[in-house]
């Protein structure tokens, strides 16, 4: 097969930094492709397994960098970044650098810029999937920055999960993957607080669950609607539930009078409130975004 320059070898080289749970991951599934890995971490000893299966153990990170053309870190935070390649950053100029850390869309720029000043081609990414689910269906990593970078390995990336891009702005994956926990989380906020609620008489956690889950999951199907509305911006269509119709001052009743913290719904409460107050009762529920929007805007400069 004839191949081009920007064609990788078949199977790349990589150098992962990071020998956590998730680093670990990656540098197995990627083992088991067949790719050459060298692997890094802060901590000596946790390569054992991976050197098993044919893994190259760098004990110095300024040995892991110029070991392969492409180097992935998956650490812990935006420090722990500096903290590994600020030290051996002359090594990294030249090559690519995926980081697969955790950070803010903030830290992700502010590491694209970081990289852009020594030459280094950077790609961002977020992984939504547990160490177990790496090289499975269900795993998803997004990426963002860099797109000579992503479609350059896509195979590496491959390996690892369903990869999506999402464009130039290299704080871009990390957004969406926070904006896709944020929902998450407060979704598992509302079941603590539900089971909270009928635990107060008695009713189990998995009695609960399995009576909500079917509802929160159809509940799911009611998004597209919200999003059209708000990305139309018209909270007067018909057809949308008015935020008075969605006061759930009720609710905050109802879970105080179990002896139930009502934190979470009381927040949702604050929001349909501020609406309301603001002469927007009879508009739609979803009108809540603009309440979330304008204090974003307020203090960090998103107008
Ligand atoms: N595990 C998961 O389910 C989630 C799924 C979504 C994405 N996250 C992110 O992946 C990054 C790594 O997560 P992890 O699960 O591998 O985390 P740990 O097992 O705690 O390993 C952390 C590794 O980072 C190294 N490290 C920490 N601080 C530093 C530092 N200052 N300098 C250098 N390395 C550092 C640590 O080394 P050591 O403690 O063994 O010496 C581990 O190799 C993370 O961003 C998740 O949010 C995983």
């Amino acid at each position: 097969m004839r191949t081009t320059s920007t064609t990788p070898p078949a199977r790349t080289g990589v150098t992962l930094l990071g020998l956590g749970a998730m680093g670990s991951a990656l540098a197995a599934r990627l083992l088991g492709e067949g790719h050459p890995v060298t692997v890094w971490n802060r901590t000596p000893g946790r390569a054992t397994a991976l050197v098993e299966r044919g893994a190259e153990s760098a004990d110095a990170v300024a040995e892991a960098v110029t070991a392969r053309p492409l180097i992935v870190a998956c650490l812990l935070r935006h420090p722990s970044v500096h903290e590994t390649l600020d030290p051996v950053v002359d090594g990294l100029r030249g090559r690519t650098l995926v980081n697969l850390t955790t950070t803010t869309p903030v830290e992700a720029r502010e590491l694209a810029a970081w990289a852009a000043g020594y030459d280094i081609a950077y790609l961002d990414g977020a992984i939504l999937a547990v160490p177990a689910m790496i090289g499975t269906p269900g795993a998803q990593i997004f990426y963002s920055g860099s797109q000579p970078v992503y479609e350059r390995y896509r195979g590496v990336f491959d390996a690892w999960a369903t990869s999506t891009y999402d464009g130039r702005d290299a704080g871009m994956a990390s957004l969406i993957d926070l904006a896709m926990l944020s929902g998450m989380y407060q979704m598992f906020a509302g079941f603590f607080h539900g089971a909270a609620m009928v635990g107060s008489e008695g009713m189990t956690a998995a009695r609960f669950a399995a009576r909500t889950a079917p509802f929160l999951s159809a509940m799911t199907n009611g998004l597209a609607a919200h999003a059209r509305v708000i990305d139309g911006g018209d909270y007067t269509a018909p057809g949308q539930q008015s935020l008075e119709f969605s006061d759930l001052s009720h609710l905050v009743r109802a879970s105080e009078e179990q002896g139930v913290d009502p934190t979470p719904i009381a927040a949702v409460q604050t929001l349909i409130s501020r609406q309301i107050g603001a002469g927007h009762g009879s508009e739609g529920l979803a009108r809540v975004y603009e309440s979330l929007r304008a204090e974003a805007a307020a203090t960090s400069g998103h107008a």
